[in-house]
């Protein structure tokens, strides 16, 4: 956040600068209070292309506040700004460059509403003036389908990816209730404009609300992973896109984790000597895909930092 190397820590509610001082020593300043973007669901991106990274989501209106910080050691950031009134709550968050323009846009999914959101950036890079197009609604359910598996509703957390390799992020995010399945928006957008194919589904677990993705198999697909709150199950799904404007996943395989009880945080999948799992309150080792998978402690990490882990 303040340009000294050091990854900082951002949460809806505080800022924490990181102050570590090398190898074994972590350490983070008092944090400081920036609760005004959005209380539940925010991410970050550049949205300015000034070189520092700005925060955004949405409660209800689409806020945006810029990174003000003068330099290494010294955080501050703008007052949030209202960029899109009556944007829609979202129960998952994201910003990438979706249209392939050079600026960062934000899409949300809407748990309340049924649907993914994006909105296009168009400020002026270097400007202090944040602007966005009008907002865009994407359904989280095919309704091609519905005869046979019924209604996904209710989209929770959200991540992105290239799924299918064409050089443009996707997005997929859990229907947590009716007829529960993975949503899979494909990005067909062309500069400019931003636009999705009609959304995928596949079937999942019941209350199914968390998600990962991360190439777990290592042939350079992501795949997603993703827990449930009502059954004791995770599950994976296997990326099998045949390539450029396909998107497709195998059937998914469900695992009975060992712990009984316990909040499922956020889930990340990484590359680490053997290929590690990571959620919250679980240490259980499955053999998966190939080699294994260990289930440890919880962290949530976006799917750009993912492939940052897995290149280097
Ligand atoms: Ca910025
Ligand atoms: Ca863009
Ligand atoms: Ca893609
Ligand atoms: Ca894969």
């Amino acid at each position: 956040m303040d340009g000294d190397g050091l990854l900082d820590l951002v949460t809806p509610a505080q800022v924490f600068r990181n102050t570590s001082t090398g190898i074994g020593n972590i350490g983070f300043d008092a944090a400081f209070d920036k609760s005004d973007v959005a209380g539940y669901q925010i991410f970050v991106g550049d949205v300015n292309n000034d070189g520092k990274l700005d925060i955004m989501g949405s409660d209800t209106d689409f806020k945006v506040a810029l990174n003000t910080s003068t330099g290494p050691g010294n955080i501050s950031f703008g007052a949030a700004e209202t960029i899109i009134s009556n944007f829609g709550r979202c129960t998952g968050a994201r910003a990438a460059d979706i249209d392939g323009d050079g600026r960062i846009d934000f899409f949300g999914s809407q748990g309340g509403d049924n649907r993914g959101a994006s909105t296009r950036n168009t400020t002026v890079p270097g400007s202090s003036v944040v602007s966005f197009e009008a907002v865009e609604y994407w359904a989280t359910d095919d309704p091609s389908d519905d005869a046979t598996y019924g209604v996904g509703q209710f989209p929770y957390r959200l991540m992105m990816a290239d799924f299918d390799k064409d050089e443009k992020i996707d997005f997929a995010s859990p229907n947590f209730m009716g007829a529960t399945s993975i949503a899979i928006w494909r990005n067909t957008s062309k500069v400019g404009d931003i636009d999705f194919a009609t959304v995928k589904n596949y079937q999942s677990p019941g209350s199914n609300y968390r998600i990962g993705v991360g190439d777990v198999d290592g042939d350079g697909f992501a795949d997603i992973v993703t827990k449930s709150s009502g059954e004791n199950i995770f599950s994976t799904y296997k990326n099998i896109s045949t390539g450029p404007g396909d998107i497709s996943f195998e059937a998914r395989i469900d695992y009975r984790d060992t712990f009984s009880n316990g909040e499922v945080s956020g889930i990340v999948i990484v590359i680490w000597m053997v290929i590690m799992f990571q959620i919250l309150h679980f240490q259980v080792l499955v053999p998966v895909l190939y080699g294994y998978l260990e289930i440890k402690t919880s962290r949530v990490i976006p799917s750009c930092q993912l492939q940052k882990q897995r290149t280097s």
